[in-house]
Parts: C-alpha cells; structure tokens; sequence
C-alpha cells in the first residue's frame, strides 16, 4: 500500500497530527512523519514534495499554523494530492493558517479541513487510498457503521432518560 506523507511545520504542531497518526494507524495505513518548515526549510519542504512519488507515497498531509504556506508549497511541488490541516495559532484562532491554506489559485489545489481537524485529514487520506485498495475500503466501512451505531447508542441513552 502506498504511505501517507505527513508534514508539519513545526513539532509544536504534533498534538495534532498524532490525532493524524492515531487514526492511521487504526486503519492500518503506512505513514512517515517530518518536520519541514516552507519558511524554516524551504529546501527540505520541496524536495520531499518533488521526490515523494517515487518515495511511495500516495498523499500528503500538511499542517501548518500562523502564515501557513505548507500545504500550499508542498502541492506546488508534487501531482500527489496534499490534504492541509490549519492549526490553531495564539494569536488569531487558527483564522490565520485556515485561510493561508484553503485560499489556493486554480492550478494548485490543497483540500482543507477543519482547524486542527487531524482526524478528518487522515480519514480523508484513507479515503483516498481506499479508491484503489478494497481492504481498506471495507475497514472504512466498517469505522462508519461503529460510528453511527456509537452515536444510536447515545440517542437511546438520551431518549431514555430524557423522553417521557
Ligand atoms: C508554523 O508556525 C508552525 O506550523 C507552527 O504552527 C507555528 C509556530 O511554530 P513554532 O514557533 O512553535 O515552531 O510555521
């Protein structure tokens, strides 16, 4: 199976990619993990993007805060699709890195979750993956029904105690 790169802009970032790597490993996808900065090591940033397809990899996952234009150089530099994570910064919430990394010109798309949305962009990466690989694919099936029946759990819970 091909990897998922996983990229952050600096370790202060990794509480939210180890919700990246979490669900990953859940699903049983192969990930390789860096810190590589567009600004900090522009040189590194591009040339994993550039060497990543032979490198095995499948898709890329970037996250980045304040002025982030990860996700957006790394996608500048490979044909792979590159999922960003903005994250949440001091200063302005997140607002910053959200619209630095959702707001692209046409030519080079990045596909943008949620402010420290980890989770949903390893989903969305196994989603990905899963257009070529049926195993995967079923194991996603599967995490969706737990979870729904997981929140019809609750609802009963709720109804029970609530309804009357
Ligand atoms: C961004 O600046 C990083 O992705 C991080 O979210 C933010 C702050 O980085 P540090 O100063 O904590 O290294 O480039």
């Amino acid at each position: 199976m091909k990897k998922v790169g996983i990229v952050m802009g600096s370790d202060s970032d990794l509480p939210i990619l180890e919700k990246s790597m979490d669900m990953l490993k859940s699903m049983e996808v192969p990930f390789e993990a860096h810190v590589y900065s567009a600004h900090r090591t522009p040189d590194e940033a591009i040339a994993f993007a550039r060497n990543a397809e032979e490198n095995g990899f499948g898709v890329i996952i970037a996250a980045a805060g304040m002025a982030a234009h990860l996700a957006g150089v790394l996608a500048a530099n490979t044909t792979l699709p590159v999922i960003g994570i903005p994250c949440k910064s001091s200063q302005l919430d997140g607002m910053d890195a959200l619209l630095a990394t959702v707001q692209m010109p046409t030519g080079i798309p990045v596909a943008t979750v949620a402010i420290n949305g980890g989770g949903n962009a390893a989903l969305l990466a196994c989603q990905m993956l899963a257009l070529s690989d049926s195993a995967l694919s079923a194991r996603l099936k599967a995490k969706r029904e737990k979870d729904t029946k997981a929140v019809l759990e609750k609802d009963a819970a709720v109804a029970a105690k609530y309804n009357h």
